[in-house]
């Protein structure tokens, strides 16, 4: 079982921000912006390469009740989600990052 379901199914304790039915949304362990969250959908995807269209609606309808409730809505923040290896992705359970609290900085090669 993957990191993330074992964190879904609470064999690994996470710092919940928001949770519903079919998604969580926690703290990174390891936060690379004052705000770092991540967004999964409870259901195990490989990466959003795989997410059908449909819970990825319900996904974006999560993000953004995440953002009102982290008090980032109106300064602004950025979300990603990192797929596969040249993606830079790490952890093979579909996740977003949500980063803000301050300003990100341009991304730049
Ligand atoms: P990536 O997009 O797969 O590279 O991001 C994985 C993220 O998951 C990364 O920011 C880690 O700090 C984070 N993370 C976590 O919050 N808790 C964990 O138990 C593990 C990784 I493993």
């Amino acid at each position: 079982m993957c990191i993330f379901c074992k964190i879904v199914n609470g064999e690994i304790p996470n710092q919940t921000v928001l949770e519903d039915e079919n998604f969580l949304a926690f703290n990174d362990i390891n936060p690379a912006r004052k705000v770092h969250v991540l967004v999964i959908p409870k259901v195990h995807y490989d990466s959003f390469d795989v997410i059908p269209p449909k819970i990825m609606a319900g996904m974006t309808e999560f993000i953004h009740k995440v953002v009102s409730k982290v008090g980032i809505k109106e300064s602004g923040y950025r979300l990603i989600t990192n797929i596969g290896s040249d993606g830079g992705q790490e952890v093979p359970h579909l996740h977003f990052h949500i980063l803000g609290g301050e300003p990100v900085g341009k991304l730049v090669r």
